[in-house]
């Protein structure tokens, strides 16, 4: 289905390998974070939010578009693979399984999570900068202020873990607002970061725009569905988490059957949004068709 997969793959490593590894190989202090952090991303990820920022740079027909797109790549999979790390930490979700493997705290203990949490969130902005500071651009920029915009705590990632750890009510429009922020807005920030690094146009970005935001409600509702029905050896991670932690989901307020239903009206409706692209948009649908029917 992905055919970023390998290239997003390699140019992770060769990254980590770069700037990370060989620095403090053999003695430095640091060593053990720097292994949990290859731990926590070398193996497993479906790398999505790399493959959309990827897909929405492709739309521009830049011939370098994946050039511009790779910072953008690897500062998302840096942010969102601390941000799982943190997730699965006793004090958040409390969850053993990951990508297919013990979880970070698990494997090393909760002290290196954390900071490798931390260290993966740091080498995102290092990424970014250091790609502004190669080509300063206002479209770099603007770029990289969605990605920190959408993973902080005014209006990103961080305000909804926190609206989520502490759930003020059980409606669909707490629900709404925690998963917008949670899940959406990095999803968000993945194909709106291609677009604008590629010079897409205002109106293609206002369509994205709107795409981005029903695919990130329509990703959250498939996770919901998939911790009711989905399979560890599958998904890599156990299910049933968010009945254990009394969590309100699509699942829970409209069974899976209902909340199956909304998930293919918004497949519709996100797919509605990419028509200004025609073909060109084909595997962009085809990646949105895969993610509200995916089983892992
Ligand atoms: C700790 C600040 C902070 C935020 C945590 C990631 C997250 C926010 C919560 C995880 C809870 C969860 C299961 C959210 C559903 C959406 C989601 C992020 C699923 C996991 O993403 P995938 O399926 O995972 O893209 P892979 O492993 O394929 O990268």
């Amino acid at each position: 289905m992905n055919e970023y997969l390998d290239l997003i793959n390699k140019n992770i490593v060769t990254y980590l390998d770069n700037n990370l590894y060989q620095h403090n190989e053999p003695v430095h202090e640091a060593v053990p974070v720097t292994n949990a952090i290859k731990y926590s991303i070398e193996n497993g990820g479906k790398r999505l939010r790399p493959t959309l920022c990827l897909l929405a740079g492709e739309l521009s027909g830049n011939e370098d578009y994946i050039d511009k797109c790779m910072p953008y790549c690897l500062a998302l999979e840096f942010i969102h693979t601390y941000s799982l790390i943190h997730d699965d930490l006793p004090a958040m979700d409390n969850d053993d399984l990951r990508r297919g493997k013990p979880t970070v705290h698990k494997q090393f203990d909760e002290c290196i999570a954390i900071l490798a949490g931390d260290g993966l969130l740091n080498l995102a902005y290092e990424v970014l900068l250091d790609n502004i500071s190669k080509n300063p651009t206002e479209a770099n920029i603007r770029a990289s202020k969605i990605i920190s915009s959408c993973s902080g705590i005014v209006s990103g990632m961080v305000k909804g873990q926190v609206l989520d750890m502490y759930q003020a009510s059980n409606t669909k429009e707490t629900l709404d607002n925690i998963n917008t922020y949670k899940t959406g807005a990095l999803i968000h920030a993945s194909v709106l970061s291609g677009a604008v690094a590629n010079g897409l146009s205002e109106n293609e970005i206002k369509s994205l725009y709107e795409y981005s935001i029903i695919l990130g409600k329509a990703f959250q509702i498939a996770d919901d569905i998939l911790d009711v029905t989905g399979s560890v050896e599958e998904l890599g991670k156990n299910i049933g988490s968010d009945a254990k932690n009394n969590k309100t989901t699509y699942a829970s307020l409209f069974g899976v059957e209902g909340a199956k239903v909304i998930l293919e009206e918004l497949e519709a409706e996100a797919i509605g949004k990419l028509s200004i692209f025609g073909s060109r948009a084909k595997k962009l649908v085809e990646l949105t068709k895969y993610l509200t029917s995916r089983n892992n």
